[in-house]
């Protein structure tokens, strides 16, 4: 008789275990950034440009020097004798630190004050005297490249004009072939607007620079400490044990607390100055308008068709709006980011994709916020490309889509535009979304209600996202390949602490990671703890973004706890005095194959490896594992929305939203569902109200919460969600996809084709988001495209 556990009961994979971390978070006892305070501790603010393009004339600080309080003024002038004014970014450009010749995006970082507290050193602040000499001003590419456009980044030797970069990729005569030989062309451009992460807590570091020890520890809001780590060894030219970064409990990043900030280098310098511990806690307004946009770009794209429906090629253009400073951290090859994963989930035999980046006169952005690097901006032109070429086509809308997608069976698919996708079910997915939602019902309804007035819509979305880099081959930062990391410690009496490279912002990682312990050991997941985010402790990894922590970093703690497990089973067959080759292994226990009765549990073995290790064995149970996953993973999902537009005011409410994911195997179905609700939400929210643009002077409008609205429970529609499709992933050890931004990623273009399809029969092929009652209204009472793109008037 053998005596196996139950998974689910000792909190194993596919355990809806409730989260340990929200003991502490909805106690009030999480700790973070903010709620540290160290004795001697000062605090620094930052005074920001009000304007988007001036040259500096002059910056007279003398009047805050005089106010009591206070201990330092940094000015762009001084960070230049220290070599600090400038930064590298991650994306191989350099940003100022401290504007020293001009400002180049309105709230630009132009001087800090530290004081005895942050009152002071705001009103410190306010006292300092900033002579500007106003420039004109761009707010998009096409001002960019225009004639006679004045340089953004005239800083910079060998940059005439305002590109970053052009790319391309893909076949362009091969897909000029297939436009020769379509019978249908079918054409749409759109604009995905500039998004805003806006986490709950902003982002803040404290310095703490000790002149004895010349060790340098900093608490930071970041998703990547070792990254952080490497930037200061590099920038601050300190060596790297030296350093010591400690991410502590994050208020949420969505990918705003992946790029270095100004401010994080600032408190740095000032600590090093001061030798006290500097605070600087960023403030909403802030944090709305400098720190880490998403999107702001225009896809311009074409679909050459068989009058059957079968997509023979796609052209696509796009150009990407990159503030003044291109600081993506993406670790892509790929200027553009992973653009490129555009149409993955259909058939197509050929693409050609141009790509150009130019610089404005705004805060630096482009991939951050639940993206993985610009795909979010592929699968919504996709998804938007589709509808309009299924309508073009007169063809029913899940059909087109059924017809075009990759067959199960031809699984690794390699896409015309240079990917490989792993695996998927992607008919199935459909059809569990089209009998949720009651497709066929849903269009007699909408023909009846069309009769009597009133404009029903649905909209359909589909998405496959690629997600956990790296591989190491394609995918770095700064030259430092993507890998990540695992350690578990099984301590003598069988209870265990792993730590990873990532780090958790509200995902979840405390919990999910113990169950991955649970499922590979049999140790109860309440008997492991999770530690992550302070690289003195942590193995070195990657950290979290483009949910790439359950694709790489948790396939590391698979990896890691069967290492262990080797270990135990050696341990095991000396408890049991037979040889390694007669043991079994079952959850949580090894016995002998001929005896199942005689067998010790990993707590026994545990227990052994510090107390009764066979001769020659080292002692001890822990190990660390470092994990280079063999490609990305292809998650896949269906999100259907229907919605009822008001046709005298443009308001649209959403009547039912369908969701069915496919993230291969579910480590916590319960926190699958959390992530995906909570995509969802923001997906809305960007379709329906987030409105965060600029006008002619390249003032940020909306960077506040009166104009950039957070959805809450009250406007959020109710999801149905899906989890009967499971594909799990191919060449990830326990067969689990990311899923962290799925619901963001497919999201939105889902509302926006329910909106287009209530509005169908009017000519409207578009309106961008968010997509706002004015605009609804304005494109159905004048049927025509209505264009979000800035430069908006201020009192829009
Ligand atoms: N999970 C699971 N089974 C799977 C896949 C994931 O149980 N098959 C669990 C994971 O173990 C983890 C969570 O779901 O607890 C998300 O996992 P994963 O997809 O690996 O994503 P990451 O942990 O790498 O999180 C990053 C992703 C990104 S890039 C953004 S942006 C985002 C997102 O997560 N930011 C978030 N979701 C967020 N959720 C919260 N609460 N806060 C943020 O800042
Ligand atoms: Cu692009 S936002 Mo998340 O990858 O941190």
């Amino acid at each position: 008789m053998t005596q196996a556990l139950d998974e689910i009961k000792i909190g194993g994979l596919g355990a809806s275990r409730k989260r340990v971390e929200d003991d502490r978070f909805i106690r009030g006892k999480g700790n973070y950034t903010d709620d540290i305070t160290l004795p001697g501790m000062l605090h620094m603010e930052i005074l920001r440009s009000p304007l988007a393009h001036a040259r500096i004339k002059s910056i007279d600080a003398s009047k805050a020097w005089d106010i009591p309080g206070v201990h330092l003024v940094l000015t762009g002038e001084m960070m230049a004798t220290r070599n600090l004014a400038w930064m590298p970014t991650l994306s191989y450009d350099t940003q100022a630190v401290l504007a020293t010749d001009k400002v180049r995006f309105q709230g630009q970082e132009v001087a800090c004050v530290i004081a005895d507290d942050p009152y002071i050193a705001k009103d410190a602040c306010e006292a300092i005297d900033v002579d500007y000499e106003p420039l004109p001003v761009i707010v998009n590419p096409k001002q960019a490249v225009a004639d006679g456009a004045p340089v953004i980044r005239d800083d910079k030797e060998n940059q005439p004009d305002n590109v970053v970069y052009t790319w391309e990729v893909g076949d362009a005569a091969g897909t000029d072939r297939a436009f020769e030989q379509a019978d249908v062309i079918s054409r749409l451009q759109l604009h995905y607007p500039r998004s805003h992460p806006s986490p709950i807590e902003c982002c803040g570091s404290i310095a703490d620079f000790n002149r004895a020890t010349s060790k340098l520890t900093v608490y930071m809001t970041t998703q990547a400490p070792h990254i952080i780590r490497a930037a200061v060894a590099l920038v601050a030219e300190l060596p790297e044990h030296m350093i010591r970064i400690i991410s502590p409990d994050i208020g949420g990043g969505f990918g705003n607390k992946v790029p270095v900030y100004p401010g994080y280098v600032c408190s740095i310098l000032a600590s090093i100055l001061l030798e006290r511990p500097v605070k600087w806690i960023e403030d909403k307004t802030g944090n709305l308008i400098s720190t880490g946009f998403a999107r702001d770009i225009y896809l311009d794209g074409e679909m050459a068709l068989r009058s059957d429906g079968k997509i023979l090629g796609v052209r696509m253009h796009c150009d990407a709006d990159h503030g003044a400073f291109f600081s993506d951290a993406q670790p892509s090859k790929f200027k553009i980011g992973l653009l490129h994963s555009a149409f993955a989930a259909y058939d197509i035999p050929v693409a050609h994709l141009q790509a150009r980046g130019t610089y404005t006169n705004k805060a630096p952005g482009g991939v951050a916020y639940r993206c993985s690097f610009r795909v979010t901006e592929a699968m919504f032109f996709q998804e938007r490309m589709v509808q309009a070429a299924a309508g073009d086509l007169g063809m029913d809308q899940a059909a087109f889509r059924r017809m075009n997608f990759v067959a199960d069976e031809d699984f690794p698919h390699r896409t015309p535009l240079g990917f490989l996708t792993d695996s998927g079910q992607y008919a199935k997915c459909l059809d569990v979304g089209l009998k949720a939602v009651g497709y066929e019902d849903f269009r007699k309804r909408q023909e009846e209600a069309r009769a009597k007035g009133r404009l029903l819509g649905l909209g359909i979305s589909t998405m496959t996202e690629p997600l956990g880099a790296g591989n190491s081959r394609e995918y770095d930062i700064l030259g430092i390949k993507m890998f990540d990391s695992a350690e578990l410690k099984v301590h003598m009496t069988g209870k265990a602490i792993v730590r990873t490279g990532a780090r958790t912002q509200g995902q979840g990682h405390e919990t999910t990671w113990a169950q991955i312990v649970a499922h590979e050991l049999g140790i109860p997941a309440e008997d492991i703890v999770v530690e992550e985010g302070d690289t003195d402790t942590a193995p070195f990894g990657m950290g979290t973004y483009a949910s790439r922590s359950t694709p790489v970093a948790g396939a590391a703690v698979a990896m890691v706890s069967r290492k262990i497990r080797a270990k135990a089973r050696k341990l095991a067959a000396h408890l049991l005095e037979v040889s390694e080759e007669d043991i079994e292994w079952e959850l949580g226990r090894f016995y002998v194959r001929s005896a199942p009765d005689r067998g010790v549990t990993i707590q026994e073995c545990a227990m052994a490896a510090y107390s009764n290790m066979p001769d020659g064995m080292e002692p001890g149970l822990e190990n660390t594992a470092y994990y280079d996953p063999p490609n990305l993973t292809w998650p896949f999902a269906v999100y259907i929305a229907t919605v009822e537009v008001d046709p005298a005011t443009g308001v649209w409410d959403v009547l039912s939203v369908v969701a069915v994911d496919d993230c291969g195997v579910r480590i916590n179905p319960m926190i699958v569902e959390g992530q995906i609700m909570g995509g969802l939400t923001e997906a809305y929210a960007m379709a329906n109200m987030q409105f965060i643009t600029f006008d002619a002077e390249g003032n940020c409008v909306g960077s506040n919460y009166m104009d950039y609205l957070l959805p809450t429970a009250w406007e959020t529609p109710g999801f149905e969600l899906h989890s009967e499709v499971v594909t799990p992933c191919p060449h990830h050890p326990i067969g689990a996809k990311g899923i962290g931004e799925c619901a963001a990623v497919g999201g939105p273009a889902a509302f926006v084709n329910a909106v287009i399809d209530a509005l169908s029969g009017t000519g409207v092929r578009n309106i961008d988001m968010p997509l706002l009652p004015d605009r609804v209204w304005e494109a159905l009472t004048h049927h025509r495209d209505v264009s979000g793109a800035p430069p908006v008037r201020s009192d829009d």
